[in-house]
Order: C-alpha cells, then structure tokens, then sequence
C-alpha cells in the first residue's frame, strides 16, 4: 500500500523535527533498551562486548535517522552525486569515530560509567572492518570522510567481505595467515537493505536484436543476486551522514530443493557456495594483480550491481538517460571497477535501446579514473578469452570500443602501426589481454595520478601516447590527503586538545588551514613543554600496547623509530633492517662507556605481506630474527630493541603513529606514488626519513625541507643505476657488506634462509636500488640522532612540520575532485533547507 504524497510530507516533516535528545537519561534508556530488546541481556548480565554493542547500536539509530534525512534531501533536491566505486574500503573502526562526529562522547562515557565500564575499554570491544590492503583503501575510506564532512553528496561503492584482510600472527618469526572472521558476531554499522538486490548474469550467450545494430539479448541462467548493505558514515560538524553501499551474493534462492529431497545434499547446496564465494574474501594483494578468475568475477558482480543501482536512482528523477553526467559523477578508484565501463553502456545500448554514439558519450561523460600504481605487476590485465566466456556481452563492447579509438588514432596518425599496438586496449599476446588501465582511460573525461611526482610520470610512461592523442588536461594531478578526524582529533586526543587551545575550538578538524596557528605559539615554552609531553604520552601508550602484543618491553624515552605499511621490496624494510644490524654491530664494536652516551632507538616494524609473496615474508622473518637477538643482548640493553608488531591494522596505526618521532618513507625514488601514512605521521608531530619519492616531495615543499631528513638517489636517476646493475655487480659499501656478512656468519640463526635475499641485491640485479642507497641512508640516521639530541630543535621542527601540512587533509582532495574533476557542489542539510 502506497501512501498520499501529503501524508508521506507530514511524516516526514513530525520525523525530522524530533532528533533523538541528546541527554544522558535518554542515551541510557535506549543503551538499555538495544541491550534488553536487540540482544537479550539485561543490565545485570552486561559484560563489556555486550555494553559495546548496546551503545554502538543507540549511536546508529542516531547515525540512522541523520542518514535517512540526507539522503531523502539530497533526492528532493535532486542534488548531483558522486559515486567512489573502489574494491577496497579500509574503514577501520566506527564507535569512536562516530561519538566524536555527533558529539556525544562525553555523554556515552557518562552514561557507560554508570554501568561500571570505561568508554576506553567499550572502544576496544570493536573490531575493525578491513575490507582492504593498505593506501588504496583507507585513502577510499578517507575520501568518503570527506565527502560527509563537507556536505558532498557522495556514496562509496564497494563489496561486503565476509572475510577481510587477513589475520597476521607471527610463528617462530613467521606470518601466519588466519581468517578475518569479522561478521561473527553483529555488526552495528551496517544495514541491511534486502530491498535493494540485483540480479547479475554470468556466461551465457548473445542473440542480436534484429531491428537495432548495436543491441543485443545477453541470455544466460547463471545470475546471481547482489544485495546492499549499507555502511553510514558519520560527518563531523554536520548533520549529513555519508554512505557506502557494500554488495553482498544472496544465496538462498540457490538452494536446490529438487536436489535436496533426492538426497543430493552436496548439489543442493552447490549453486549457494558458487555464489557465495564471489564476496567471501578480500584478495590480500597490495599492489599486484593475480589475475584470478574468481577476482574477476567479484569485480563484474560488484560493478553490475553498482551500475544498476545509480541506474535506478537517476531513473527516480524522471530525467532522460542522456543527462545522466548531469546527475552523477563515478570515480573509479584504481582498474578494478572499469568493468562499469561496459556495464553502463551495456545498460544504455541494450536495456535502454540508446545509440552507440550517444551511450558512448553520456558514459565517457560521467567516468573519470585514478592511478594508484605503476608498478608493472599491479597492471590489471584480463586473458581475452576468459572475459569472452565470463562476460560475453562485454568483451563484444570492449573490441567495439578499442576499434572506434583505433579508428580516431589512425585518422589522426596516419600509418603509425607501432602507436597502434602500443594503445590497443587489447594486448596482442598469446592470449590476447585486455588492458584494464586503457579501458580506463579511453573509457574516462579525467585521468589522474595521486602525488605530483607519480602523474607526472604517467604522463611519461604508461600514459604518454593517450596524453598526446587525447591532450594534456585530460591528465591531471589530485595529490592524496587523509581525514583529520581520524588521524587526528580521534587517535591524538592530546594534542588535538593543545591545537583546540590554540586555535580557539574545534573547528580545524573540518577546515585544516587553521593549525597554520600553532606557528605563533613555536617559542611558547609552555606550550612547546605540554607538546612534548603529549608526544611522550603517545609513546607510553604504544608502549603498553607492544609490551601486550609482543611481551617485548621497552622504554618511552628512547627515539622511537617506526616504518609500518605493507611489507613490499619497492617499500625496503629490507634496507632498513640491514641499517639495524649494522648498527648493532657498531654498538657491539663499543666499549660499554661509550655505548651507554648513544641515542637509545626503538625500532619498530608493522606490516602484512601478500599471502603468497615470497620475499616479503622472508623479510618479517629477518625482522623477527634481529628482534630476537638484539633484544636478548644484554650487553646492548636498551640502547637497541627491535619490534615487530604482529597484525598491522588501522586500529594498531591508531596507536603507532601519533607515538612516532621519525618515520620512514623509504622508496626507492619513482615507486610509490603517494604514500599516506607520510601524512598522518607529520600530522601527529613525527618528522619523516625519506627519500624524494611520492608525498613526502610535496610535504617538503610545505613543511620546508629542513624538517625532513631526505635521502637517496633521485626518480630520473632511477633507471641508469638500474641499466648499469643489469650488467655489473652492485658494490656495497663497507656497511651494508658488514650487514650481510653477519647475517651469513648465522648472527640472526641459520643465514643460509636469508640468502635469497642477500641475492636480490648481489646477484639479482639490486632492483630497488639498496646498495645505490645504503651510504646516504646511515649518513640520513646519523642526522636524525643528531637532531633527536638536540631537544629543542627538534619540538620547533615538530611544531612547525604540524603548523604547515594543511594540504594534506583528505578535505582538500575532495574539494579538488569536486572541482574540477565531478563538478559537485556542497548541499547542506538543515531542517531550513527540508522546508520546515
Ligand atoms: C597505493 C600506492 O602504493 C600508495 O603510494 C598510495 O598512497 C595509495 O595507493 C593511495 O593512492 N596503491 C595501492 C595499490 O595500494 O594496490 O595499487
């Protein structure tokens, strides 16, 4: 039954007049009620995961009803959306995020101690959601921040894992892979959304449409039932209340009951497993492309699902097909969604009967890409004859668009064949590839790159011949930001707390320019003394937090050295832990009076490793091997420990990087494109050892480069040292061939596992550079030591590195993107703007 417009109006309006008080008594009426009515306990029988989920449960009505608000404004408005369609949302945890958000930390604490518990410890009762890898997602989850916070009306688009990211556990100093099982017990910040299913086909075959060229009937028994859950999230200083749309397979209709009753118990299930496991699990690959085929199915149920959703959204609109880009703006967030790409103009040739001319423009119109990688294995590729048996319909577009864009080149390049191979879409290798980055960029109005340095070089490498046929302002620049709410006001209440002094309140977590402020107060001794002390709380935080996941023990007042991200050959914790032994040799040569004068270093590592990366996981075991033996030493003591914190996550982030004093950023120059946590590092008053690579070129820009400790060869310089090392032997200096020796005497247990990896310096070429790098690199330590010594040159250098890093708010980005890239524009929501 439908209701009367008018009736539906005056629901609507009595609903969004009464936001739900905001006063202890009825914040601990409806944590009691969501304990008794949503999980059956009582406050007697309370335990803290259940006090977790009664309060995170009141927290989402509130979320929810803002959600159901922005979202019913945005549609009267008819307010132009953007779509972040990305496979990866690494979001972290919510609860605290979302108190903070609508304010009411301080009134759920209250209300949680009265019932005997810290808010502290409900926190930690959360687990996080880590439907992704590492920079390309929580850069997603930022983004949709953003977007909240400033009133733009977007959506993120992903799929709901039932497994995410991997569980790290070390074994005998290995990583050990187990399930993330995070939906075992319920998850308050989704909702589910049966309403919302779609089906997507798989397989089949095509019959042309008589009557129309370019149609055709795509016939197929294999369809699968996407269905959404949405994720809201919460704005900071506003009452818009954003939302990623995770897909999920509905399976039940899949049940065989024919089967069944036969006593096929096994078929009877079968259809629902084969549906099932398109979004079971997260692929753990950082930066590499497997190419499986189950990968690329989850990517065609994803961007199915996703399409026919903004489909049916604009369709509410009453506008015709061809002012789609007028409505909506998709953002494909690396290749992994560029089979929207077909998808949309399978929807517009076939279901909505357009021309080919006329789909090809409303979709080119709409799609714009971002790069996050040019790494040669991260470049999506799909075997021709895989996408042809999977997605028929699809291949038969991607050829017909590769030809229309092969026709335009050759009319304008008369006879340049090479060009032609060059940037085919289809790669003529045996099989033929589709080159996913290419249908990208044919297939998109705007092409950008994450950091300056990284699209500058893809406008010199994997985009060059697009940049001269399809122009130079097609590419841009959007350097990455991250959101200050997170990386900021939540996991550093201390110094967040100073900066509000500062700046008068809050309101710089929303408009970041204004910690330009904290400049003035650089030679304020009190304050420089009560920043120090924040720092110095951060590291007795981290402290415990290592002592309770390592058992190791070490002290807050030593320089706490940290390099976390995803374990990579490109990233070089190789070279890092071989500075290490090398510098424990060096204290070793020490007689006992003149170890005790030096700087006392924590070293500390987080990171996953691909699951089947090699390497990368030899690496972790080196760590663990040094760890075991440096921190054994009791000559040493705590002049050296080394850490290896197991199961790097957004919520251990949290805790690591407002405790860092100098994090390192060490790329061989030219492979990481941006980097983010360089920012969230510099945002919490860390100083960076880097090299001049991605983002941390630009934060020396702003931050000024004395406060950065740079090093290493230079991006251009990249690919000579790398030509000379495919023909001669790399020659490493003194200190890095005393790191290899020892490991080969059997320092760190039997060398003979770690050799591989010697190898891939002496013999195998040295591709990312660490015996070209080794020398400048100890030279960039012994500097930091000598700064880290002079106290306080090194708070004004924290000071000021804070003072200056504004651009690199999430907030910016996104206003950029909107800019020039979505043309959206802020809607506000207010009970004004609804009319009442
Ligand atoms: C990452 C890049 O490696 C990193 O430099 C960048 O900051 C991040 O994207 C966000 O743009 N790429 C990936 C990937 O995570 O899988 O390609």
């Amino acid at each position: 039954q439908t209701k009367t417009p008018s009736k539906v109006d005056n629901m609507f309006q009595n609903y969004s007049h009464s936001e739900i008080a905001r006063d202890t008594a009825t914040i601990k009426n409806s944590v009691i009620m969501h304990l008794t009515a949503t999980f059956l306990r009582t406050p007697t029988s309370m335990d803290s995961g259940h006090a977790y989920l009664a309060s995170a449960f009141s927290v989402r009505d509130r979320l929810l009803q803002r959600w159901n608000l922005t979202n019913e404004f945005h549609d009267r408005m008819k307010a132009k959306r953007v779509y972040y369609m990305s496979l990866e949302f690494l979001i972290g945890r919510t609860f605290d995020n979302a108190l903070l958000a609508l304010d009411l930390r301080k009134e759920y604490g209250q209300t949680l101690g009265e019932v005997g518990f810290r808010l502290e410890d409900i926190i930690d009762e959360e687990r996080d959601a880590a439907l992704g890898n590492g920079g390309l997602g929580r850069l997603a989850a930022c983004y949709v921040d953003s977007m909240a916070c400033s009133d733009y009306p977007g959506w993120g688009y992903g799929l709901r894992y039932k497994y995410g990211m991997f569980q790290q556990q070390i074994l005998n100093g290995y990583q050990v892979e187990v399930p993330d099982c995070w939906l075992d017990s319920p998850n308050p910040w989704e909702f589910p959304r049966p309403d919302v299913t779609y089906p997507v086909k798989f397989y089949g075959h095509l019959v042309r449409d008589p009557n129309n060229d370019d149609r055709y009937i795509w016939e197929s028994n294999v369809v699968y039932d996407a269905m959404a859950f949405d994720v809201p999230v919460p704005g900071y200083g506003t009452t818009n209340v954003g939302n990623i749309r995770l897909w999920s397979c509905k399976t039940n209709s899949l049940f065989d009951l024919n089967k069944f009753n036969s006593g096929d118990y096994g078929g009877a299930t079968g259809g629902q497993v084969a549906a099932q496991i398109l979004t079971d699990v997260l692929y753990p690959n950082d930066n590499t492309n497997d190419g499986k085929e189950l990968r690329l199915r989850q990517e065609y149920l994803f961007c199915s699902a996703t399409m026919q959703d903004i489909i049916a959204r604009f369709k509410k609109t009453g506008r015709p097909m061809s002012e789609l880009p007028e409505l909506a703006a998709i953002q494909l967030n690396d290749t992994h969604p560029t089979l929207g790409v077909p998808e949309l103009m399978r929807i517009l040739l076939d279901e909505e009967e357009m021309s080919w001319d006329d789909a090809w423009e409303v979709t080119t119109r709409t799609f714009a890409f971002t790069n996050h990688t040019i790494l040669p294995e991260a470049m999506e590729k799909w075997p021709v004859p895989m996408l042809d048996k999977i997605l028929p319909r699809h291949m038969g577009i991607i050829y017909k668009i590769n030809l229309y864009f092969l026709q335009a080149v050759e009319k304008r390049f008369p006879g340049d064949r090479d060009l032609l191979r060059r940037i085919s879409i289809i790669e003529e290798s045996n099989p033929q590839q589709v080159r996913m980055a290419f249908l990208a960029c044919v297939g998109s109005h705007k092409v950008n790159g994450v950091a300056a340095i990284h699209s500058d070089i893809i406008k010199q490498t994997i985009f060059k011949d697009f940049v001269r046929i399809q122009g130079e302002d097609k590419f841009i620049n959007k350097t990455n930001g991250v959101s200050p709410r997170r990386w900021m006001n939540e996991c550093n209440p201390d110094m967040s707390d100073l900066i509000t002094d500062v700046v008068g309140d809050r309101s710089w977590v929303n408009d970041l320019a204004k910690v330009k402020k904290l400049e003035e107060r650089v030679a304020d001794e009190d304050f420089r003394r009560r920043w120090w002390d924040a720092k110095q709380k951060n590291k007795q935080r981290l402290a415990e937090y290592i002592l309770t996941t390592t058992g190791i023990q070490v002290n807050p007042n030593a320089l706490f050295d940290v390099q976390v991200k995803r374990i990579h050959e490109y990233k070089r914790q190789l070279m890092n832990i071989l500075s290490v032994i090398y510098r424990y040799h060096c204290l070793k040569q020490m007689t006992p009076e003149v170890r005790a004068k030096e700087l006392h270093r924590v070293v500390i590592f987080a990171g996953k490793a691909a699951s089947g990366y090699w390497v990368a996981k030899q690496v972790i075991k080196l760590i663990n091997a040094v760890a075991e033996v440096v921190n054994a030493d009791e000559e040493i003591g705590d002049v050296l420990k080394v850490v290896f914190i197991p199961d790097y996550s957004v919520t251990a982030a949290e805790y690591i990087i407002p405790a860092s004093d100098i994090s390192q950023h060490i790329s061989t120059a030219g492979t990481e494109a941006s980097g983010t946590s360089n920012m969230k590092f510099v945002l919490n008053g860390g100083i960076i050892l880097g090299t001049v690579d991605g983002a941390n070129i630009e934060i020396g820009e702003e931050i000024g480069e004395e406060q950065i400790f740079f090093f290493g060869c230079l991006a251009h310089e990249v690919e000579d040292f790398r030509h000379y090392l495919r023909f001669n032997q790399p020659k490493p200096d003194d200190a890095l061939q005393t790191a290899f020796d020892m490991i080969q005497r059997n320092t760190f247990g039997d060398g003979a596992i770690f050799q591989p990896l010697i190898d891939s310096v002496v013999r195998g070429g040295d591709v990312y550079l660490l015996s070209v790098d080794f020398p400048s690199y100890i030279q960039a330590h012994n500097a930091v030591e000598d700064a880290y010594r002079n106290r306080e040159e090194w708070i004004t250098k924290s000071i000021l590195s804070v003072a200056r890093m504004s651009k690199f708010s999430s907030d910016r980005s996104i206003q950029e993107y909107a800019e020039e890239v979505w043309n959206i524009e802020p809607v506000r929501v207010t009970s004004c703007s609804m009319g009442i």
